[in-house]
């Protein structure tokens, strides 16, 4: 198939324009945080870098699969990891890629599934083609979540860290629409899609040789009742799962986790305590024995993202200032990128089962999950539950 030809392909349609201006940041204390001196060098590759301008190019060049080869760091000779980043298309997951890839340490696998918005993406914020692959991912298809894993493991390519970042919001929505497996599209995708990706590539986690091996899904203030975001209505609530249970169809089952009636904005909350949850559980299965970091985070406010591409135009209108200027919850792209990029790849944030998140001066820190998001219990038959559903029990 065209699509999966052109996955292999580390870069085809190139289209150089020139890239967004960013906001300003502190450069001096990277966002405030302390950095200790051994630390200067690893973070400052998140710093801000001038994006360059060129021209269209056509460039269709068929590669084997490659084993990234070792390069020299100082004294130290470390491979250049590989991540995998789903979403990274658009808002935080390409700003994130584009944080990594200028770091000239990772090569970043660009999940998505749009290839050529994709491309157009990589080039317009200056990545070179060196620095990421595009592989098709539609996680709102089994199928072709099990495609996509089946083509990663024929590039070659160990895998390091892995971001379960893409996401679809719909909170106009008056009607549930479905997954191509009849599952309701926010937790079919965000939550169900993302389970069985991570399920699929723990194996190659595992067997990967690189330092510090993460699985990272982002998650949010929003789906966390402990805060004042998180009670904004309709809160998270997944219940007792009963919809989960019955598949999400719609049909001799609710589209909502908790049984209830549709509501986009609440399955959309709900969809990212399934990946707080799925992250602890991970954390309790597997951290032990498998050394993987297991990590989520709420990188900030990042408002002006295409996850708000379905709300009324006055309320994209509004909402950046309203984060800017009242709640000061707002971050930019290119600085929530910075943040993810950390998670990925800071030595200091190795510590597992967390959620990270950041304070004003933009410093990470451990943060407190809501009760029902950091119910172990919950997280087991979440887990149960949607093994089922994907196929994986
Ligand atoms: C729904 O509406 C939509 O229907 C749905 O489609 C989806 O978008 C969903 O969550 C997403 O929201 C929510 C709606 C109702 O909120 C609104 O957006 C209406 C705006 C009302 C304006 C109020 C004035 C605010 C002043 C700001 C002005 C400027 C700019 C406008 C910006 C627009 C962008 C938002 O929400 C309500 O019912 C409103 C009341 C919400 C208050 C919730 C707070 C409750 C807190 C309770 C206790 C907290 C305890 C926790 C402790 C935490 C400690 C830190
Ligand atoms: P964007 O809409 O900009 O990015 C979402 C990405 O997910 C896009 O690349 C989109 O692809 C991709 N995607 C959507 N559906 C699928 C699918 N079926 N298969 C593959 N990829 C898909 O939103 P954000 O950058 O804001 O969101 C990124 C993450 O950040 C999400 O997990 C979100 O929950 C989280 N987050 C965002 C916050 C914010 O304020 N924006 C706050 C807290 C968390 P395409 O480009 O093709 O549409
Ligand atoms: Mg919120 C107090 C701070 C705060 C923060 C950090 C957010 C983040 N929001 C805050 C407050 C409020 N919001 C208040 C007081 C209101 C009522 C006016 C409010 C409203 C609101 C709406 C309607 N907020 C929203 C929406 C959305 O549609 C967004 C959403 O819920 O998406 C699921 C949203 C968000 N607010 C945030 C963040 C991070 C979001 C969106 C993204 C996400 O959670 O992934």
């Amino acid at each position: 198939m065209a699509l999966q030809a052109a996955a292999l392909l580390p870069s085809a349609f190139a289209i150089h324009k020139e890239g967004k201006t960013s906001a300003s940041l502190k450069d001096s204390s990277l966002f405030g945080i302390p950095i200790s001196d051994h630390m200067k060098a690893d973070k400052r590759e998140f710093g801000l870098r001038k994006l360059s301008v060129g021209t269209i190019r056509v460039q269709a060049v068929a590669t084997s699969p490659v084993f990234t080869p070792a390069t020299v760091q100082g004294k130290k000779t470390l491979r250049k990891g590989t991540v995998v980043i789903t979403g990274a298309s658009s808002g935080l997951g390409l700003a994130t890629a584009k944080a990594l890839a200028e770091t000239g340490k990772w090569h970043v696998i660009m999940a998505c599934r749009d290839f050529l918005k994709a491309e157009r993406a990589a080039k317009s914020v200056g990545m070179s083609k060196e620095s990421y692959t595009i592989m098709h991912l539609d996680l709102a298809s089994l199928d072709s979540v099990r495609q996509f894993v089946e083509n990663f493991k024929r590039s070659g390519r160990p895998l390091d860290v892995l971001v379960c970042n893409a996401a679809v919001y719909q909170p106009t929505a008056r009607e549930p629409s479905f997954t191509a497996d009849g599952f309701e599209l926010s937790v079919g995708t965000n939550h169900l899609g993302h389970f069985l990706l991570s399920r699929l590539l723990l194996d190659d986690m595992k067997q990967s040789d690189y330092p510090s091996k993460r699985l990272i899904i982002v998650g949010s203030i929003t789906g966390n009742t402990n805060t004042l975001a998180g009670n904004v209505p309709p809160k998270a609530n997944l219940g007792d799962l009963r919809g989960l249970q019955g598949g999400l169809n719609g049909l001799n089952s609710s589209s909502m986790i908790d049984g209830g009636d549709f509501d986009g904005a609440k399955a959309y909350k709900d969809s990212k305590v399934c990946n707080m949850l799925t992250m602890q559980e991970f954390h309790r299965r597997y951290n032990e024995d498998t050394g993987i970091t297991f990590a989520s985070l709420y990188p900030g406010c990042i408002a002006t993202t295409g996850l708000f591409r379905e709300h009324i135009p006055l309320f994209r209108l509004l909402f950046p200032p309203f984060q800017k200027f009242i709640t000061k919850g707002f971050v930019s792209e290119e600085d929530a990128g910075k943040r993810l990029a950390q998670v990925v790849s800071d030595p200091s944030l190795t510590k597992s089962g967390v959620y990270w998140s950041w304070n004003k001066n933009s410093a990470s820190f451990e943060n407190q999950l809501s009760q029902e998001a950091s119910n172990a219990e919950k997280a087991r038959k979440v887990w149960e539950v949607s093994e089922k559903l994907v196929g994986l029990a």
